[in-house]
C-alpha cells in the first residue's frame, strides 16, 4: 500500500512555520513500517508531491489554522485517486465532531497504534461502519452523523517506540543545513489557559528515558553529522536527573568539543544555577521560554502556574549570567491585560535586548478545548459551527490581514488597535534582536517605529503616554 503523509500548511505560511521535520509523521512512519510489511510511505512537502505519489492512503496532520487546508488536500487526493483520507493532529483531537466529509477517518491523540490498525483494516477491505467502530481513538462520518469510538490507550513506556523516521526529512532544508529536531516527551503537568498541548496528550508527562535519548542522539550524529540538535518539547527541562545524564554523555563522548550546539525548551520555574551550568556544558545556543507576560495579574489570568514576573526575571538573569541566549515569547491581549501591563513586557524586552536571541509577541490564540476556548464560546466570540475566524481559508487568505482584522480577541481591556500596535512593536523587537546592528542603533529604531505608530494609528492618550515612557527609557544610556 502506498501511503502519502503531509503536514497541512497554507503555502503562504510554509516558510514562516518551517514545518520541515514533522516528528509526529516520522514516528508514525517507523511504527507502521515496524508492524506492517507491505507498505510504502513518503512525506510530501506540498500538494504536487502528494499527488505525484498517487497515494492509496493520505495521512494529513493539521493544527487548527490549517484545518481548511488539510480538508482541501484530502479532497484533491480523494477526487483524483479515490484515496482513503485520514486526518490527525491537534485540531481534530480537540474537536472530533468537526470532521468534514473530505476525510474518511480522524485519528484522535497519539496516532501510532491507531494508524497501524487503520492501515490493516484498509488492507483487509474492512472499513465499513461496523469495522471502524472496533478501532479505538477515531472519529468517522456515518452519513450525516459523526461517530467517536472509545479512547485509545497511551503508549507506555515511550521507549517502546522506534526512533522517528528521519529519512523522510532528508529533502528538508533544515536537515540539509545540519539542524535536527528531536522531541523527548509527550504531555505536560500544567494546564495553562491558552495551551492545547494538555488536551492532546493529557496532564501526565511521559518522557523518553535518558538512555533512549543518548542512543537517538548517537545514531543521528553518526548518520547526519548535525551542527545543531533542537529539542522541540513543550518542556524539555522537566527532569533534571535525565538532563544531567544526557549532558554527561554529550560531554564525555566529546560531542560538546566540536561544533555541535543545542536548542532547548524550558519553563522559567525550571531554571536554576545547576540547569544553567548543565546547559552551558553542552553548548546550548538557545533556550526557548514562554515568558508570556511580566505582569503577575496577566500570568494569573493565563493560569501560568508556578511562574511570576519575578521568577521570569530571575530566569532571564540567570541565563544571561551564563550567556545562554534566550528565545522568549510573550502573549498580547490576555483577558484583563491593560496597555500598562503590556507595556511591562516592552520595558522588560528593552532592558534585556542583548540577552535575547529571539523574541516574539503574538496575539492570544484561542485553541479548541482550552479554557480560553470555553470562554470565547461562552461570550459568543466563536461558535463551533463557524470557525472562519480561527481557521485560515485556503481559497481566500491575505496573510497577516487575517490576523489583524479578523482574528477574534478575548480582551475587553484593550482595543484591537492597541493589541495590533503591541504586535507591531514586538515584530520590530524580533527584527532588532535578530539583526546585527549595534544596541544603540537598535534602540533608535524602536523609537522611530513608536512615533510612526502614533501617526499611523492615531491612538488614544494612554498610548501616547506609554510611548513617551518607552522613549525616555530607550534614550537612557545602557551599560553595554
Ligand atoms: C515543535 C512544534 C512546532 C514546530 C514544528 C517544527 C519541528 N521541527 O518539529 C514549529 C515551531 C515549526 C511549529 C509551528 C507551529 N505550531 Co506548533 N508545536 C510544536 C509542538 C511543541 C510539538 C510538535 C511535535 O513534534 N509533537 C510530537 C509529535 C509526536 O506529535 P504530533 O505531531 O502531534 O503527532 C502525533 C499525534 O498528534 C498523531 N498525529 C498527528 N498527525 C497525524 C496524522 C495522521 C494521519 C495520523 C494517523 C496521526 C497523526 O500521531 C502522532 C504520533 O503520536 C506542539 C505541541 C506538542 N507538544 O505537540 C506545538 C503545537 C502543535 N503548535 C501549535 C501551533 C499553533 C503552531 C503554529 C500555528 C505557530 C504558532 N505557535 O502560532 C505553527 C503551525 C505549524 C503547522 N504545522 O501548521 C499548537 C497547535 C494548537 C492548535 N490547536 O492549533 C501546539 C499544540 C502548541 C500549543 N501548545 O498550543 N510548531
Ligand atoms: S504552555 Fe507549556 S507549561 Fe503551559 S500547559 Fe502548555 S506546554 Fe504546559
Amino acid at each position: 500500500m502506498r501511503v502519502g503523509l503531509i503536514q497541512a500548511i497554507i503555502p503562504e505560511f510554509i516558510d514562516i512555520w518551517q514545518g520541515d521535520q514533522p516528528l509526529g509523521l516520522g514516528y508514525l512512519s517507523t511504527y507502521v513500517k515496524a508492524h506492517i510489511s507491505d507498505v510504502e510511505i513518503y512525506l510530501a512537502r506540498n500538494e504536487k508531491e502528494l499527488l505525484d505519489g498517487r497515494p492509496e492512503l493520505v495521512g494529513v496532520s493539521a493544527v487548527t489554522y490549517n484545518f481548511g487546508e488539510a480538508a482541501r488536500l484530502a479532497r484533491r487526493a480523494k477526487d483524483e485517486f479515490g484515496s482513503f483520507t485520514v486526518l490527525g493532529g491537534t485540531h481534530i483531537t480537540a474537536l472530533p465532531e468537526s470532521l468534514l466529509d473530505s476525510f474518511d477517518v480522524g485519528v484522535l491523540g497519539e496516532g501510532e497504534m491507531t494508524f497501524v490498525e487503520l492501515i490493516r483494516a484498509l488492507q483487509n477491505n474492512a472499513t465499513a461502519v461496523a469495522d471502524l467502530r472496533k478501532i479505538n481513538g477515531i472519529t468517522f462520518r456515518n452519513g450525516e452523523a459523526v461517530e467517536i469510538t472509545a479512547r485509545r490507550e497511551l503508549i507506555h513506556p515511550l521507549d517502546s517506540l522506534p526512533f522517528p523516521d528521519r529519512t523522510l526529512f532528508e529533502a528538508s532544508s533544515g536537515l540539509k543545513e545540519g539542524n535536527v529536531s528531536f522531541i523527548s516527551s509527550r504531555g505536560c503537568p500544567y494546564d495553562c489557559a491558552f495551551c492545547s498541548s494538555v488536551i492532546h496528550w493529557g496532564r501526565t508527562i511521559r518522557n523518553f528515558s535518558g538512555d533512549y535519548l543518548i542512543r537517538e542522539i548517537s545514531e543521528v550524529v553518526e548518520k547526519y553529522h548535525p551542527k545543531r540538535v533542537e529539542f522541540v518539547d513543550d518542556l524539555f527541562l522537566n527532569d533534571k536527573e535525565r538532563f544531567r545524564k544526557v549532558c554527561e554523555f554529550i560531554v564525555s563522548s566529546g560531542l560538546s568539543d566540536g561544533h555541535l550546539t543545542f536548542h532547548l525548551t524550558g519553563r522559567a520555574n525550571n531554571i536554576d544555577e545547576e540547569m544553567c551550568k548543565l546547559m552551558k556544558s553542552i553548548n546550548t545556543t538557545q533556550l526557548f521560554i514562554g515568558l508570556e507576560s511580566m505582569s503577575d495579574k496577566v500570568l494569573k489570568s493565563l493560569r501560568k502556574r508556578g511562574v511570576s514576573a519575578e521568577i521570569n526575571r530571575r530566569a532571564v538573569e540567570l541565563l544571561s549570567k551564563y550567556s545562554i541566549p534566550i528565545n522568549a515569547s510573550f502573549i498580547i491581549g490576555t483577558p484583563g491585560e491593560t496597555v500598562d501591563d503590556a507595556y511591562l513586557n516592552c520595558q522588560f524586552v528593552l532592558e534585556n535586548l542583548e540577552n535575547f536571541s529571539y523574541v516574539d509577541g503574538g496575539i492570544l490564540r484561542i485553541f479548541p478545548g482550552t479554557k480560553f476556548w470555553q470562554d470565547a464560546i461562552g461570550k459568543g466570540i466563536i461558535t463551533e459551527s463557524d470557525m472562519s475566524g480561527i481557521v485560515l481559508d485556503p481559497e481566500d487568505i491575505d496573510g497577516w490581514k487575517f490576523m489583524k482584522s479578523k482574528y477574534p480577541l478575548l480582551t475587553d481591556t484593550m482595543t484591537r488597535g492597541e493589541v495590533m500596535i503591541f504586535q507591531l512593536l514586538f515584530s520590530t523587537f524580533t527584527k532588532l534582536v535578530t539583526s546585527k546592528h549595534e544596541l544603540s542603533a537598535k534602540k533608535r529604531a524602536i523609537e522611530k517605529l513608536m512615533s510612526k505608530s502614533i501617526d499611523q494609528l492615531g491612538i488614544r492618550d494612554t498610548w501616547r503616554q506609554l510611548v513617551e515612557k518607552v522613549k525616555k527609557k530607550i534614550q537612557k544610556p545602557t551599560s553595554s
